[in-house]
């Protein structure tokens, strides 16, 4: 029903919240990547409170249009990104412009495929957003794959953007069918039944490179193989994230810190990782604990 397909869609907006606002404490700190790591270590959690970013202000909109049609309306969705801009969030570059253009009348898919000169953006922007929408739509993979394109479409038109939205979407979702099952695959596993779902494109490429990897590799080995979002595009982010909810499933609070030691755009690929793995964890997935110290979220979501 509605209903429930909600519920999993806000079990994945936590997940990808809190990894956001988890990720986010350790973004921006004096650039000395030996003490993050000393406090990775020692598993050294910030002070409340945890602002979360653009990640989780953009799927809140994501989830209202989920919620109030039942679909991507993308209409809807480009209002709703246009009413709920808040500068001061950390957004991509390219959002700024895109986002006071919709709400000065500016039609939304003018603003997205003029991009970068036409090309359109390939930032990861549309697939930070999009886990709450492979879990409303976690029962059918190929609705999984439109929705998260119509999705995309709206802020980012290049076609590897659309391809890590469609990935991250397809991730979620399977990660909810396989615990239904009760099954917990490998990483292998696991990135082997997302690959059927994404068209031909660099994170195609290297989502197969993240599958192949060897289990003894290490994730900082992998980050530096595969990326880990320093240039906060999709080809850069999406493979990593998902090898790390791959190795990371059923674990939530493992899963995020392992990402991190990844370093990189931390707060994304936290929030990629969390909103996926969320829905592969037995209840209560996440922990009361961190949520408490999660900024919260906004009542217009609920
Ligand atoms: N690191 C950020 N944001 C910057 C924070 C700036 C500032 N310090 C602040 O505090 O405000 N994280 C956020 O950005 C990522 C999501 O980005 P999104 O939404 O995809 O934005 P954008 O600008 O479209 O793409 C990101 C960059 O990718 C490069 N790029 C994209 N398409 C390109 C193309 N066709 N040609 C060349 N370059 C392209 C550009 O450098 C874009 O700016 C998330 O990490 C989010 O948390």
């Amino acid at each position: 029903s509605r209903h429930e397909r909600l519920a999993l869609a806000h079990l994945a907006l936590d997940g990808l919240s809190l990894g956001d606002a988890f990720g986010d404490t350790f973004f921006g700190r004096p650039a000395n990547p030996d003490a993050i790591r000393a406090r990775i270590d020692a598993r050294e959690l910030a002070n409340a409170p945890w602002p979360y970013t653009d990640d989780t202000q953009m799927a809140l909109s994501l989830v209202a249009v989920l919620r109030d049609k039942g679909y991507v309306d993308q209409d809807e969705l480009a209002a709703s990104f246009a009413a709920h801009y808040e500068p001061g969030r950390k957004y991509g570059a390219s959002m700024h412009g895109l986002l006071r253009g919709i709400q000065q009348g500016h039609p939304w898919r003018e603003g997205a495929t003029s991009q970068f000169e036409g090309q359109g953006s390939y930032g990861n922007g549309a697939a930070m957003r999009v886990a709450p929408l492979g879990a409303f739509f976690a029962d059918q993979l190929d609705t999984v794959v439109e929705q998260a394109t119509l999705s995309a479409e709206v802020t980012h038109a290049h076609p590897e953007a659309i391809a890590g939205a469609i990935a991250i979407a397809a991730a979620t979702a399977l990660a909810w069918q396989l615990r239904q099952d009760g099954l917990l695959p490998s990483r292998t596993e696991f990135i082997d039944l997302i690959l059927p779902f994404l068209p031909e494109s660099q994170v195609r490429n290297k989502a197969r490179r993240a599958r192949d990897i060897s289990e003894t590799t290490s994730v900082e080995a992998v980050a530096a193989m595969l990326g880990s979002g320093y240039a906060i595009s999709a080809p850069d982010t999406v493979p990593f994230v998902l090898w790390c909810a791959g190795e990371g499933l059923g674990n939530y609070t493992e899963a995020l810190w392992l990402t991190i030691r990844g370093m990189g755009d931390m707060d994304t690929t936290c929030a990629m990782v969390g909103g996926i793995v969320a829905l592969s964890c037995p209840e209560p997935a996440l922990p009361t604990t961190w949520l408490a110290t999660r900024e919260p979220l906004p009542t217009w979501v609920k």
